[in-house]
């Protein structure tokens, strides 16, 4: 495999897609020696086949906001890749969206996907659309443009959106109400539904909770519990909002949250109550976390400053990619950090990862770790094709064994001769071979 020469023949054809090329080249890296180890993976040109993405929709969003005036967003769909199930992956609506992010994000998924073990290829949709200070009525009405197009690419065997930032069960109910509407069929069509029409218990918590089994496996390999351990969370979403949940559960300590306004130490620690006061934020549509330290007295709000800079054991990015730089590592490391689970979609740089690495601390990336959100989707499609519902004690044991199995995928193939385990070699190994061995049984299609 010539890494130099697949990137620079993926630029030209991608230009400027920087999101995209940086999560290609993480997964060329590390299945290099595996690859090459596989000379009929070259001659089914796997890779050049791989990084190129089976289809992609993209549409025009027309919708009236409450003044009466027409605004017009772009819609997108990239389905990535099907070799391994129907397409599967989430929506987002945020104004940073376009192209380059959502390759990025549906290349990750298809590996993500295959770790889950479930037959999930990989897919991710969205648009430019901000939610941020949208009243709920705007909300619903571009929820409807928006899947009067993209009705007629999914389906429960097809296509299979969720959530992803901006999107939550809210708007999945709006889009799944319209898609109802427009095909007068009722499936499990998107996942991430309410509890009434074919949700499964657990979704919401899922991706959060997944990533702290995941944390607490992580830490079981060097002895160490997670009780009483300090946790630096970034997000205030529904991932932060599930991943402190858990750790809290776990008897972990979280200080910290965050938005793009700036973050909050909470020295005394997260609680029900505040975890709780988290769903609030969102719900709010602002889109800053400041408020809780006027609601909680002790919390201190440190304006357009990230998380990274306070002393933590366990450190869980829980926003968005890139949100964890090589500096912001460096400040984690000289502060001790002994794990850092990337919970978002490749939330650390490159040099972020290399600096963990190298300094041989826990880490593992985000393709491992939050592949519970999208695990539990999976049985929610489970449970929608077998019309039936399963206990949440039965959802939680599913995903508690579904990210015991990534964890131990990524040990297999990721176990170096030192002993030194790393996740990010692993987690790419294991979920590129499901889908390479896929591919080449398939043909050239
Ligand atoms: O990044 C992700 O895995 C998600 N946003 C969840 C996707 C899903 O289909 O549940």
């Amino acid at each position: 495999m010539n890494i130099d020469k697949l990137m620079a023949d993926l630029e030209v054809k991608h230009p400027g897609e920087k999101e995209f090329l940086q999560a290609v080249k993480e997964v060329l890296v590390s299945i290099e020696d595996v690859y090459n180890a596989h000379p009929e993976f070259e001659k089914a040109k796997i890779i050049e086949r791989l990084v190129e993405p089976e289809r992609i929709i993209t549409f025009r969003v027309p919708w009236v906001d409450d003044n009466g005036e027409v605004q017009v967003n772009i819609g997108y769909r990239v389905q990535f890749n099907s070799a391994i199930g129907p397409y599967k992956g989430g929506i987002r609506f945020h104004s940073s969206v376009n192209l380059s992010i959502l390759k990025f994000l549906g290349f990750e998924q298809t590996f993500k996907n295959s770790l889950t073990t479930l037959p999930m290829g990989g897919g991710k949709g969205g648009s430019d659309f901000s939610p941020r200070g949208k009243s709920d009525a705007e909300i619903m009405r571009f929820c409807q443009a928006f899947m009067n197009e993209l009705y007629r690419y999914i389906g429960p065997e097809v296509d299979v959106p969720a959530g992803d930032i901006g999107v939550g069960a809210r708007e999945i109910g709006y889009m799944f109400g319209q898609y109802k509407k427009l095909t007068r069929d009722w499936s499990g069509v998107l996942t991430g539904k309410g509890l009434e029409f074919g949700g499964s218990l657990v979704r919401p918590e899922a991706t959060g909770f997944g990533s702290l089994y995941f944390i607490t496996h992580m830490l079981d390999t060097k002895g160490i519990s997670i009780k009483d351990k300090t946790v630096a969370i970034s997000g205030f979403g529904n991932v932060a909002w599930g991943a402190a949940l858990k750790a809290t559960q776990l008897g972990a300590k979280v200080i910290t949250i965050s938005g793009p306004d700036g973050y909050i130490l909470d020295e005394a620690g997260l609680n029900e109550e505040k975890i709780e006061y988290m769903l609030e934020l969102r719900a709010s549509g602002n889109d800053i976390c400041a408020p809780y330290a006027q609601k909680f007295a002790g919390a201190k709000f440190f304006a357009g400053k990230k998380p990274w800079e306070v002393k933590c054991d366990i450190a869980i990015p829980c926003a968005t990619q890139n949100e964890l730089n090589g500096e912001d590592a460096k400040m984690l490391l000289s502060n001790g950090v002994t794990c850092v689970g990337e919970t978002s979609n490749m939330g650390c740089t490159p040099e972020a990862i290399d600096a963990f690495v190298q300094a041989r601390i826990l880490f593992a990336p985000g393709k491992a770790v939050n592949a519970g959100g999208v695990a539990t989707s999976g049985l929610e499609m489970s449970q929608n094709a077998g019309h039936i519902s399963w206990t949440a004690e039965e959802v939680d044991a599913r995903l508690h064994g579904i990210m015991e199995g990534i964890h131990n995928a990524c040990v297999k193939y990721g176990k170096q001769e030192d002993g030194y385990i790393n996740y990010v070699k692993g987690a790419n190994v294991a979920g590129f071979m499901k889908v390479a061995n896929a591919m080449l049984a398939q043909g050239i299609v």
